[in-house]
């Protein structure tokens, strides 16, 4: 009896069950009829993949370059990877000219990374049939591509996400921002170009050809197109113009009010002179009026002869010189060129010892916070325009840009520019 059971399973139930995975396989995304638009295929995925190609090299390099402005070989502070290991082989000196140039690389990294959200999201869109493919492999060469592929997109999402998460909340992974985003570019970029070498001869192929190839993209049951093909690229690109025209704005003093997408958006710092965008303010970061006053502030400074001590007035009275620069922030907002004036960093160095200026490592009054603390190269030291400013656009430094002095160093990314400063040591780091 159990055994007939077997040899003759429930004829109609078990048909019924065949029929009925058919359906839900049907309806699942496993199958190639669940895939309906009309707007998928090689062309489409190849026109999106070629911008792809060009945008995400800029990324990348301006990121690799705005990962050697942070002058992260100069140890103790500025290092958020100290395991790079061969990563670091390219980093170089940073210099002090053209002095937008880290305003202009990073400018590009961001608003270009904002811009291209819509067409990565297309791209993936486009061929995400390909995701639900079964058997997930046939072969070891099909598995090996199909692994390359998930650290592609999942490297494209994770260097995308985690830089926006970056600009727009305000580091909410503390300190760790760097090294994310650091090597989940390499693990990306690693993919990328494995992914363009792979398929660039195609994508190129399917741009050129008037009638195009069937392949798997095209859906075997297509539904009516409610928009053309070209209208679905006009579609992603009003996408990008319009993520562009609502972020591009934050690295220009007069069109910040555009820049409605951006966190620091529309400015909010004020009129007058010390109107400017401010990152952190002073109450943000804990510095305390009583601590910055005439009576208790004073500057150390360390060097090869000893440790000098500098009240403001006495600062004051040392050489004061000018210097028009902007500050430019990682998270790709930047000001128009600011006229600060205070004393030379090179001024500083000779003070305790140096002629020839070395590095110096820049300490603030904040106490917590990563970006108390910054080293700077002896390049940046010796430029003439480097200054410990104590005022700017004709007007004392305001409590929220860095009062009694700051740091402002051409060219150099905006987290170098130590506000609130109050000891600085000089040295070979
Ligand atoms: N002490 C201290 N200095 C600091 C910071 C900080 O948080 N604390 N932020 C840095 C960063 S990230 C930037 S972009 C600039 C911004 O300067 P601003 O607020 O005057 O525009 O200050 C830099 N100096
Ligand atoms: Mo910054």
């Amino acid at each position: 009896m159990v055994r007939d059971a077997f040899r003759h399973p429930l004829p109609a139930y078990g048909r019924g069950m065949k029929r009925s995975i058919e359906r839900s396989l049907e309806r699942s995304p496993f199958s190639p009829g669940f895939w309906r638009s009309p707007l998928r295929g090689p062309w489409l995925t190849s026109v999106l993949g070629v911008v792809l190609l060009g945008g995400i090299t800029v990324l990348f390099l301006t990121g690799l370059v705005s990962y050697a402005a942070y002058n992260p070989d100069l140890s103790p502070v500025n290092d958020k990877t100290p395991d790079k290991g061969i990563l670091g082989f390219y980093l170089f000196s940073w210099p002090t000219d053209p002095h937008w140039l880290y305003r202009l690389n990073q400018g590009v990294h961001v608003t270009l990374g904002i811009t291209l959200i819509p067409v990565l999201l297309a791209k993936l869109w486009s061929v995400v049939p390909r995701l639900f493919t079964l058997p997930p492999a046939r072969s070891l060469a099909h598995a090996l591509e199909r692994l390359s592929l998930l650290l592609l997109v999942g490297g494209a999402l994770f260097e995308f996400v985690t830089g926006v998460l970056n600009v727009q909340l305000d580091y909410i992974f503390p300190g760790s921002f760097y090294p994310l985003h650091f090597y989940g570019a390499w693990v990306f970029f690693a993919a990328f170009l494995a992914h363009v070498v792979l398929k660039l001869p195609l994508a190129l192929r399917n741009l050129r050809q008037i009638r195009e190839e069937r392949n798997d993209l095209v859906p075997t049951e297509p539904a009516e197109p409610t928009v053309s093909r070209r209208g679905a690229l006009w579609f992603v690109g009003g996408g990008s113009l319009l993520l562009f025209a609502t972020s591009v704005g934050q690295n220009f003093d007069g069109l910040r009010w555009t820049a409605v997408l951006a966190p620091h958006g529309p400015a909010d710092s004020g009129d007058g002179p010390n109107g400017f965008q401010i990152n952190k303010t002073a109450a943000y970061a804990g510095i305390r009026p009583a601590d910055t006053g005439d009576e208790a502030w004073r500057l150390v400074v360390t060097g090869r002869t000893g440790t000098v001590r500098l009240s403001r007035a006495e600062l004051l009275r040392l050489p004061q010189h000018s210097a028009a620069l902007p500050i430019a922030c990682v998270e790709g907002w930047s000001t128009s060129d600011q006229w600060w004036r205070g004393v030379r960093l090179r001024d500083l160095a000779a003070l305790v010892g140096y002629d020839d200026p070395p590095d110096v490592f820049v300490e603030s009054l904040q106490q917590r916070g990563a970006f108390r603390r910054a080293a700077l190269r002896a390049n940046q030291v010796a430029d003439p325009r480097s200054l410990l400013a104590l005022s700017v656009n004709g007007e004392d430094l305001s409590p929220d840009h860095g009062h009694p002095a700051r740091v402002i160093v051409p060219a150099a990314p905006g987290v170098l520019n130590t506000k609130w400063v109050a000891r600085m040591t000089f040295g070979d780091l």
